[in-house]
């Protein structure tokens, strides 16, 4: 296994300002990986709600294996919520298809000689743990989050393993393995041009449109540059919100208590469908003056699988504040060591399963009651960090 931990300088051997066609060590051990298993099919596995990010690095991924003789399926389980995604994939025909848990009982996973995972470490997608235990190994995981438990509870061994969690998005990752020549961008090749149209727009929704690009990203960017369709991604980002996201919004924007510059609202129950419209609330919220960090938290349910979580989602703008730390510190570990939430740079999330008390919400005042208990133990954590002092947070 080669892990390779993010500890080179900048001016490094792994440094994307390297000629084209010098391979770092870092893609070398990539292509021997691909070049072991040529002629293979893979799963190529997204986090249940598959952000910009992940979708065009799963393609990025396809296309490069293609080299090699490897079959890809890019496939996730959850829903595409936001309806920047739900675009993307429309508009540039990006191959990524949705395996619920039912549909993955009529594959025949014994088809696949190997998984991979983009964008996350197996911690949040539902496929992990059926593809598993139906032997089909890890052989490469390329991702920028930190891991989501401490210690993790269960190690992943992938044959090869890019984990650099500075990294601002994995499409920046993936833009310099085509740099380095692991597959050559052809710009007369429409799949070549809609993929990189999808990297840029993963890259610059991982960095708040470039505002939080480091030097590599943007360095990846004016890479894909040559080969973006600007039309296509202008068409992708002129997405509308659905009326469902409008009125969670504004919700948020109702219920919202300001104290220190926190913005907080609970939105009560949604439909799973529309789960992204949480953290688009918290991007709404945080451009309120006075106000550098959003909250924003709801109950999702999907009553045909008796599920319910409540997810949350924080933004900010305090560089001071990072969202990794404040959310492992205010919501803690559940009984098996493992963060309810974490983050990246200005952005994360959290999730709490509601277990016993899920369903029965058709009885009106036994849901208000559940909602009203989380509601207030959620208000309760964030006050403990946001304003120690301050009488608690109700209203
Ligand atoms: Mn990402």
């Amino acid at each position: 296994m080669f892990l390779l931990t993010p500890d080179s300088p900048p001016s490094g051997p792994d440094s994307p300002l390297l000629p084209v066609d010098q391979p770092t060590p870092r893609v070398e051990a990539l292509r021997q990986t691909l070049e072991r298993h040529r002629g293979e099919r893979h799963l190529v596995i997204l986090q249940d709600f598959p952000d910009p990010d992940a979708l065009a690095c799963g393609w990025a991924y396809l296309l490069i294996a293609q080299r090699f003789g490897i079959q890809c399926d890019i496939v996730y389980a959850g829903t595409l919520s936001h309806q920047e995604n739900i675009a993307l994939v429309k508009l540039t025909s990006l191959p990524a298809q949705r395996w619920t848990l039912p549909v993955l009982k009529t594959k025949d996973l014994s088809a696949y000689q190997g998984c991979v995972y983009v964008d996350h470490q197996g911690t949040t997608s539902q496929l992990v743990l059926p593809v598993r235990q139906a032997g089909v190994p890890l052989v490469v995981v390329v991702d920028h989050h930190s891991l989501q438990s401490d210690p993790p509870t269960e190690r992943i061994t992938p044959e090869f393993a890019d984990i650099r969690p500075q990294a601002r998005a994995t499409s920046t990752i993936f833009t310099q393995y085509l740099q380095a020549g692991l597959l050559k961008l052809d710009g007369s090749l429409s799949d070549h041009v809609r993929c990189a149209t999808a990297l840029m727009h993963g890259l610059r929704s991982d960095t708040n449109r470039l505002m939080q690009a480091q030097e590599e990203d943007f360095l990846a960017a004016a890479y894909l540059s040559r080969f973006c369709d600007t039309q296509l991604l202008n068409a992708v980002l002129q997405a509308s919100r659905s009326r469902p996201v409008m009125e969670v919004i504004e919700r948020a924007l109702q219920n919202r208590v300001v104290r220190n510059n926190f913005s907080i609202a609970g939105v009560g129950y949604l439909h799973y469908d529309n789960r992204d419209a949480i953290p688009q609330a918290a991007d709404f919220l945080v451009t309120e003056e006075n106000v550098h960090t959003a909250v924003v938290y709801g109950i999702v349910h999907e009553e045909a699988k008796d599920l319910e979580v409540l997810i949350g989602s924080l933004r900010t703008n305090k560089l001071t504040l990072d969202p990794d730390e404040f959310i492992k510190a205010v919501f803690g570990q559940d009984s098996q060591g493992r963060y309810f939430g974490g983050g990246r740079a200005m952005a994360g999330g959290f999730e709490v399963p509601i277990g016993f008390l899920a369903g029965a919400n058709n009885c009106q005042e036994y849901a208000q009651l559940k909602w009203n208990v989380f509601d207030s133990q959620i208000k309760q954590k964030l006050m403990r960090l946001v304003s120690p002092k301050n009488t608690p947070l109700n209203g």
